[in-house]
């Protein structure tokens, strides 16, 4: 296990590299081109300039979040050909510079969804929640318009307002495509980007779609372990593997964290891990991350990529924002480097109750 942290880039970011280096146990980062639209294909340069400036902090890219997939591959519209054309020109020189694991996820629409990006808890810190019966009121346009006045002047990661600018064009897109057709279009995006990722040995890591259900009627594949295994199966190389984030397949209680992670032994390549408040069914908040603080048993879910051999990235994720810091919702630093002391404390003591020694990067 590596433990790691998101950064945005030098432009994006409030966090500095400076202070990711200073976490303790943190040695990489999970990072990208944050201002490159889907589709677009990423320049080796561009690759090579980012990864010599975290290489510059003492620190290197451990894995890339996200290599987004434009809505034509999802949707199996006539010109994804073109697009998929991009995404492997991507990984290419992405793989020329080094890069093993890329994250992606396969959400029409939006990328993981929230009402509320700074819900007040009682110790005064501010959290990301979601409320069902707040989406079920909610024209999706109207959604975009309430998070893009509560980002802080960030922009979040999926919420692009370029994107959501078209966002009934998007949704018109999507017609006639049920699971089915999405699961159909996913397999044929892996399929045309096997071959490179074998030649460069880039493990893809599915992210899953949060939360962990069907929001505006959109479908959605990545919600649940039968879900993953008809995944994997579909293309059945170690190359084609998951991101196991706790947060998303946990805003569904029926989702068995740990025994999930046990069940996807070998095909977990990236993990973020952190908890959340079941508040009531429809409502949960985002919390810190130890297990006393939310609904979630954080020792089970490390032990469980422990004992499965996890030798991957793990990242906390999204934080509370405390202490005053003004950052983008969920990404500030003090909350997240609180959880991977934390995380780093975990691992540390199931590695040597397990007698099997107390290696950090196993
Ligand atoms: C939210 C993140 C997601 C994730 C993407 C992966 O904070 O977990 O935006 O990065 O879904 O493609």
């Amino acid at each position: 296990m590596e433990m790691t942290f998101r950064w945005f880039g030098s432009e994006w970011d409030s966090v500095q590299l400076s202070q990711i280096r200073q976490i303790p146990g943190v040695t990489g980062v999970i990072t990208t081109l944050y201002g490159a639209a889907p589709g677009d294909p990423w320049s080796r340069e561009e690759i090579r300039a980012l990864r010599e400036e975290v290489e510059a902090a003492g620190l290197h890219i451990s894995g890339i979040e996200s290599v987004n997939v434009h809505d034509s591959i999802k949707a199996g519209s006539p010109d994804r050909d073109q697009y998929i054309e991009h995404y492997i020109a991507t990984l290419r020189n992405l793989g020329e510079e080094g890069v093993r694991l890329v994250c992606y996820n396969f959400m029409p629409v939006f990328d993981w969804t929230r009402t509320e990006l700074a819900r007040p808890r009682p110790d005064g810190s501010t959290v990301l929640a979601y409320s069902q019966k707040a989406v079920d009121a909610m024209d999706p346009s109207a959604m975009f318009r309430s998070i893009e006045g509560d980002v802080n002047g960030f922009v979040l990661p999926g919420w692009e307002p370029e994107r959501m600018g078209r966002i009934r064009e998007l949704f018109r897109l999507y017609q006639g495509v049920d699971g089915e057709k999405l699961l159909e279009n996913l397999r044929y995006f892996l399929e045309a980007i096997l071959p490179v990722c074998r030649k460069y040995d880039i493990y893809m890591a599915i992210h899953p779609d949060d939360p962990a259900w069907s929001v505006f009627g959109l479908p959605r594949i990545v919600t649940s372990l039968p879900g993953l295994q008809r995944i994997l199966t579909m293309v059945d190389d170690p190359h084609n593997g998951v991101t196991f984030c706790s947060g998303s397949y946990g805003t569904n209680p029926e989702n068995d964290l740990p025994g999930m992670i046990r069940a996807l032994k070998g095909r977990i390549h990236f993990a973020h891990v952190r908890n959340l408040r079941h508040n009531f069914p429809g409502d949960f908040e985002e919390a810190a991350h130890l297990s006393s603080d939310g609904s979630f048993d954080m020792y089970e879910i490390m032990k469980a990529l422990y004992d499965t051999g996890f030798s991957g990235p793990i990242r906390p994720d999204h934080g509370r924002m405390i202490w005053g810091e003004r950052a983008m919702p969920g990404y500030g630093l003090y909350d997240r480097a609180l959880g991977a002391a934390y995380l780093n404390g975990l691992w540390e003591a199931i590695a040597k109750s397990s007698g099997r020694g107390p290696s950090l990067q196993a």
